[in-house]
């Protein structure tokens, strides 16, 4: 056997070995959980949004990866076909003002950008639009340098927690003494989001959403928590000095468990509720 034909065929066992070892890869982690929603934080289950979120996320990322295949293979194709052989001289063939072509590769990422665009679409409707009926929870939740307050609304009663921030000084046990927001499960709440000062964002990495808190302007956020258990919240707009300490917990718990701690609260509302412009339309509300 000559050296070249070793080399060859050593060569193509090794691409045959990747070849396996990948779509290996890809078929066993393709049934764990975590790949099929994207590596994505939460679950499907977290609130009812989730799936919506989950699915767009992961459907564009096939999208692009098919996409992203059939480009780089056309590309490495053609570098390899046509490359310079040695005896060529001079330019290759110039080729231009091909109109089919040039048709063709306007259009068909015209059609792509159209597509995501409408599923896009659909799922930023599905995840905002107020539901029909005004949830009977309501929590106005009001960003501040550099922690949060909680009003609760629900069925009749009217409670506030005022927080105060927890300096991060890197000791245990700091993520207890966090600001808690308590949700029930299964019901469905309308997030009011406000600031007292400066702009703040509300991100609770597990729900997949996040909006900015705009003194004077509220912005709404409606979900129904699905899922018992305890999220990490966390100021999404640089804020200030400790921005990066204002942090909170989310204790999605049973209603008792809530109603309990309402009762825990003091009675009231706090004013930066009303902070606001009443001539402004609020975005997500009626319009
Ligand atoms: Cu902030």
């Amino acid at each position: 056997m000559s050296s070249h034909k070793r080399t060859n065929n050593r060569r193509s066992r090794l691409l045959k070995g990747v070849a396996v070892a990948s779509t290996a890869a890809l078929v066993l982690t393709g049934c764990s959980e975590e790949v099929q929603r994207g590596w994505l934080p939460g679950s499907r289950e977290t609130t009812n949004h989730n799936p919506y979120l989950t699915d767009l996320w992961v459907n564009s990322w096939i999208a692009a990866t098919a996409i992203g295949l059939l480009v780089w293979g056309l590309m490495i194709w053609v570098i390899i076909a046509y490359r310079r052989r040695k005896n060529d001289v001079g330019y290759p063939k110039q080729l231009a003002y091909n109109v089919p072509l040039e048709i063709l590769y306007t259009v068909v990422p015209l059609v792509m950008v159209f597509v995501l665009f409408g599923f896009t679409d659909q799922v930023q409707r599905a995840v905002d639009t107020p539901p029909a009926e005004e949830p009977e929870l309501v929590v106005n939740v009001v960003g501040k340098q550099w922690a949060w307050d909680f009003n609760y609304e629900y069925k009749g009663m009217e409670k506030n927690d005022p927080t105060i921030q927890a300096h991060l000084d890197g000791q245990d046990g700091k993520r207890d003494t966090l600001p808690t927001l308590y949700l029930p499960v299964d019901v469905p709440v309308k997030l009011e989001l406000t600031s007292r000062d400066v702009i703040h964002s509300f991100w609770v990495p597990a729900f997949l959403q996040k909006r900015d808190m705009i003194p004077g302007k509220p912005n709404y956020m409606y979900l129904t928590p699905g899922e018992i258990g305890d999220f990490d919240g966390k100021c999404a707009e640089l804020c200030g000095e400790y921005h990066s300490e204002m942090l909170f917990n989310v204790k999605v718990v049973e209603e008792s468990e809530f109603i309990d701690h309402l009762n825990t609260l003091e009675d009231g509302l706090l004013d930066d509720k009303y902070d606001r412009n009443p001539n402004q339309n609020p975005v997500g509300e009626g319009n």
